[in-house]
């Protein structure tokens, strides 16, 4: 009987690689969830994938993959410093895309990483077999790769050889998420990241930093709908005045829009129920982070 292993694996690539497709296809449809948003500078996780013998958690971490033209961007020592902190980081490029100079800027970045590092070459389905291996050799030299990996992620071709090359490089470990919220019910990280969304999408700055979201429960009926318990965290009291707002205003605005996203990821009726509480200094708190879902 072999160890369990789990780990988080950080996805990194510029827009339009393939990210999300890759994520709902080895995730499926509602976990991998696509901010449109620009994330704070926390990791987001962007897929959990838990079977019988691994659990790996993807991440997205923001501040690397910009776009090509902002050079500027990729220079959040961060955002970079934060994957040696993954067990796998994986560098996504698009196979009808030539190497640029944005891509030789990050992994000029990248090389310094203790992380093992795979390529990801997607689309190969829209190349001739033999522009893959030009494509291959120009990124080879440009890093020191652990695995490359040519794949694609519409059609499926080599998804599988992806996985199986990540399970052979993550260590032995916990589930950090339980069965129950991410087999049975993946939905409650992920509607706790929909509801931090809209405050995110609502509030002013200072507030989102400092806001968590745990979902309470959602296993309930009434009146044929789905009732979710959710609570929001923040720092301070003042904190909290804002996210409620002037007469639960902002609350209720939060709700609706959260609201109306849960029930298109879901594909039920929804009655969200919201409560904001202050829970100091939450970021310190590793218990609160396991909790809530968050690895820093
Ligand atoms: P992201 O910005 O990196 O998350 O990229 P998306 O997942 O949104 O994909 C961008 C576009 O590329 C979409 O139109 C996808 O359908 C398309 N795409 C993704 N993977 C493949 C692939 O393997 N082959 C082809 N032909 N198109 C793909
Ligand atoms: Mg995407
Ligand atoms: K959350």
């Amino acid at each position: 009987m072999t160890e369990f292993k789990s780990g988080f694996v950080a996805l990194l690539g510029r827009p339009n690689v393939g990210k999300s497709t890759l994520m709902n296809r080895l995730v499926g449809e509602k976990v991998a969830i696509m901010s449109p948003k620009a994330q704070t500078t926390r990791n987001k996780i962007q897929g959990v994938i838990t079977d019988s013998d691994a659990q790996i958690v993807f991440l997205d971490t923001p501040g690397i993959h910009k776009p090509k033209n902002d050079l500027d961007q990729y220079m959040d020592k961060a955002a970079f410093s934060s994957l040696n902190e993954v067990d796998i980081a994986i560098y996504m490029t698009s196979a009808d895309d030539k190497i640029g100079p944005g891509d030789r800027y990050i992994l000029n970045e990248l090389a310094s990483l203790k992380t093992p590092l795979f390529l990801v070459i997607n689309k190969i389905d829209l190349i001739h077999p033999d522009d893959l291996l030009t494509q291959i050799l120009a990124f080879k030299d440009e890093a020191n790769f652990a695995e490359v990996i040519p794949l694609s992620a519409t059609q499926g071709n080599n998804v599988e050889e992806l996985m199986t090359e990540i399970k052979s490089y993550l260590p032995v470990g916990p589930k950090y998420y339980p069965d129950d919220q991410l087999t049975d019910h993946p939905e409650y990280f992920i509607v706790g990241e929909l509801i931090r969304e809209k405050i995110l999408e609502f509030t002013r700055d200072e507030v989102p930093h400092s806001t968590a979201v745990i979902v309470e429960d959602m296993n309930t009926h009434q009146q044929g709908k789905l009732v979710i318990n959710a609570v929001i965290y923040v720092d301070r009291d003042s904190q909290k005045g804002i996210v409620i707002g002037k007469g639960a205003a902002m609350l209720k605005k939060i709700g609706i829009g959260a609201r109306r996203e849960i029930e298109a990821l879901l594909g039920e009726k929804v009655n969200l129920k919201l409560q904001v509480s202050v829970q100091r200094n939450w970021r310190d708190n590793p218990l609160f982070l396991a909790r809530a879902g968050y690895n820093q």
